[in-house]
């Protein structure tokens, strides 16, 4: 099974239906179909395309990225899609890396990386192409647009000869950028987007060929990946396709052009909202049947406010690049607004919860802290590319070890807490900074965003250190005081930050996670 070949036959079930809506203009599956075909068939006719290549794809949101990432795994390629604002010593990292043949990149992002692309030894010069060049002739270098012009499409059938896929072999990959360290490229097989569309997307949410996607979240990032890609072209529904990146402008503007069913967003997104709630009336999120939010923790004061604003429910998810999508959620939860919980794991991926210094063990009391683990339909699990000693330690008979903190709830539910290597000891004790955070956010309106890391005093023993955004961007000491004070009220000392920092903006990863170590250079 080729996931590019399920993808076309959908497309073609669809045949004169709009799926694809951006800048004021509409491509039906048949269409879509046909470029990624024509696409694949140039590619392949240039005989340096060759099975199990890595193509790296730096490219905003656009149906020319839909083209070239589903052309590439026809033919047995791998496409790698990377953040489009990547800068030049990451993408030196993953050239060599990945040891990619070939560049698949919009054309300004070409002209700032141009440098660092062509002075890695592994890229072919005939397999660089470039994406709506401003000057046709960059000597050898190939353009998009030659090989999906309309000439190409007689000699194009609808019968392309997909790249032969028995045993669930690797489709694609994602860079995960964590929060620590070089970024990791995380493999994924065939299967792995076709199971969770149909677990997730299709069986949980019921998406269907009436829904309109809008997703906020971009498509080199997984969610943006299943949101824009994955699910509307699997189950029929249109998306919404726009390279601009999230504003509260960007999010008026879709929704009035083309009224979604289903808005992807992450927490960010509905605090900003939230922020600006008096610029949206009462019924412009009307034709939002669903909101869903992921990429990193809903605290459960936006799920609150969302509610006591909008009148509506924001459901909650958690998934992770290595899963492919959200594996856990809390749509199927009678009362899911009662409380921000993940909910309960999407049917068909089991969930166990292993004790933080004996993995193996597994935790069987309600509330008690661990390791959650994830256990996808199995021939979806994937693995890291080229970390043989790492693979040994998160991928366990057929388990993901996710190194984020749960505990499970009597109702089965599940609670997240935060990362394991976010942990830190104070005096010997494990200080958890979600825990902090969490209580901040919940009781001081007048805090944006916190952060809870730690530094090493003269002694060099770690201590806690909170950094706040504030949403008056007023740094008062009266804040601080306050917050000292309940803090002491509520947490041993060993918890409680010894320095309190205001800061402009938290320092987060190309994925939107918290650099919490380096936090520290934003101080104003
Ligand atoms: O929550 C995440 O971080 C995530 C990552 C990849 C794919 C989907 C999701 C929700």
């Amino acid at each position: 099974m080729n996931t590019s070949r399920n993808i076309i036959k959908n497309l073609l079930l669809y045949n004169n239906e709009n799926q694809i809506l951006y800048d004021l203009n509409s491509l039906s599956g048949k269409e879509i179909a046909e470029k990624i075909i024509t696409v694949a068939t140039s590619l392949r006719s240039t005989g340096k395309f060759g099975c199990g290549d890595r193509v790296i794809l730096i490219m905003n949101d656009s149906p020319e990225f839909i083209y070239s990432f589903l052309s590439l795994i026809s033919i047995g390629c791998i496409p790698v899609p990377l953040n489009p604002l990547i800068q030049d010593s990451e993408l030196e990292y993953i050239l060599l890396d990945s040891k990619a043949t070939g560049v698949i990149i919009d054309n300004h992002q070409y002209l700032r990386l141009y440098h660092t692309i062509h002075s890695s030894y592994h890229i072919i010069n005939d397999c660089i192409i470039v994406n709506n060049p401003s000057v046709k002739e960059y000597g050898s270098i190939n353009y998009l647009q030659k090989f999906l012009s309309p000439q190409n499409f007689p000699a194009v059938s609808l019968e392309l000869e997909f790249e032969y896929t028995e045993n669930n072999p690797i489709a694609f990959w994602q860079y995960t950028s964590g929060t620590t360290g070089n970024p990791k490229a995380v493999q994924h097989r065939h299967h792995t987007m076709l199971t969770n569309t149909e677990l997730f997307a299709q069986k949980t949410l019921e998406i269907a060929k009436e829904d309109i996607i809008l997703s906020v979240s971009k498509m080199f990032f997984g969610y943006g990946l299943g949101n824009s890609l994955f699910f509307p072209l699997l189950t029929g529904a249109s998306v919404i396709i726009d390279e601009k990146w999230f504003t509260v402008d960007y999010l008026k503007k879709n929704i009035r052009l083309y009224k979604p069913t289903i808005l992807f967003g992450t927490p960010k997104v509905y605090t900003e909202i939230l922020h600006q709630h008096e610029n949206f009336s009462k019924n412009e999120f009307n034709s939002i049947r669903l909101f869903i939010s992921a990429g990193s923790p809903l605290p459960e004061s936006i799920i609150r406010e969302w509610e006591a604003v909008f009148d509506k429910t924001i459901i909650n998810g958690i998934g992770s690049t290595e899963i492919g999508h959200i594996f856990m959620c809390n749509y199927q939860l009678k009362e899911q607004s009662k409380n921000s919980s993940l909910g309960v794991p999407v049917p068909g991926y089991h969930i166990k919860i292993s004790r933080i210094d004996t993995p193996d063990e597994t935790i069987e009391n309600y509330g008690e802290i661990g390791e959650l683990c994830i256990y996808p339909p199995k021939s979806t699990l994937s693995s890291y590319w080229g970390k043989e000693e790492t693979n040994k330690i998160k991928y366990k008979e057929g388990w993901y070890f996710s190194g984020d903190l749960c505990s499970q709830n009597e109702d089965g539910s599940y609670i997240y807490h935060g990362r394991k290597d976010d942990l830190f000891k104070v005096n010997g004790r494990w200080v958890n900074p979600i825990e902090i955070e969490n209580y901040i956010l919940q009781n001081f309106r007048q805090v944006n965003e916190c952060a809870i890391s730690y530094y090493l005093d003269d002694d060099d023993l770690a201590k806690p250190v909170l950094y706040l955004v504030e949403k008056n961007k007023t740094a008062t000491d009266a804040l601080s005081e306050e917050i000292q004070k309940k803090l002491s009220e509520n947490f041993p000392s060993y918890k409680r930050p010894s320095r309190i920092y205001f800061i402009k903006e938290l320092t987060r990863n190309s994925n939107g996670k918290v650099i919490r170590k380096r936090l520290e250079n934003n101080l104003t």
